[in-house]
């Protein structure tokens, strides 16, 4: 789940944009670009503070990852898109300061950080350009909060979000059904997988 505020510039730059794979190709690592590209925008409203997080921002954006996970890294398609021929990568998020939390009430303090600007300012489809290191920290709930001065890369710009972000969990190769232990269920899991129709000749 993700919550954001203010409220996205219109209905279809919905936060929920930016986690669901929408503007994804099928490789799953290029996003796509230009007008109504499947992201997350809203339209800066002066200082806000999330409600616990405590940061003062432009804006800020609340993941809820469902279970606490330990987390290794985020990858981050900034916002880009071009519309009649303008450069809108100024759009993008900038300086940003992330926080942690298992319960949604307490924060650390992750890291302040740079989103880079994308390159692909042409409106070509484009991969992640940043990756943020999590370090394996444990949290269910991940806080973005932009500078207030400084959060988007054109200050000119008064509209800016995100494209996509996915997490990552520190890996267990063999924990095939992601519960963060290997035992004989693994197994139980991948011979379903193997069982199904699909996977034999017709
Ligand atoms: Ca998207």
């Amino acid at each position: 789940m993700v919550t954001a505020q203010p409220a996205p510039l219109h209905t279809h730059y919905n936060e929920r944009l930016c986690v669901d794979g929408a503007g994804l190709d099928q490789s799953g690592l290029l996003h796509k670009t230009g007008f109504n590209a499947d992201t997350w925008q809203v339209n800066y409203a002066g200082p806000i503070t999330h409600p616990t997080g405590g940061i003062e921002g432009s804006c800020w954006i609340e993941f809820d990852l469902g279970t606490t996970y330990e987390i290794s890294k985020m990858w981050v398609w900034n916002l880009n898109y071009a519309e009649g021929g303008t450069d809108y990568t100024g759009r993008g998020l900038k300086d940003v300061s992330i926080q942690c939390s298992t319960n949604g009430t307490t924060w650390n303090l992750l890291t302040t950080t740079t989103i880079n600007r994308s390159t692909y300012g042409d409106g070509s489809p484009y991969p992640h350009e940043t990756e943020i290191d999590f370090g394996g920290v444990n949290a269910r709930y991940v806080l973005v909060t932009p500078s207030l001065t400084t959060g988007w890369w054109n200050p000119a710009q008064y509209v800016y979000g995100l494209a996509e972000v996915r997490f990552f969990k520190k890996g267990i190769a063999s924990d095939i059904n992601h519960n963060n232990t290997v035992n004989f269920a693994d197994f139980g899991t991948l011979a379903g997988e193997w069982l199904k129709q699909e996977y034999w000749p017709q």
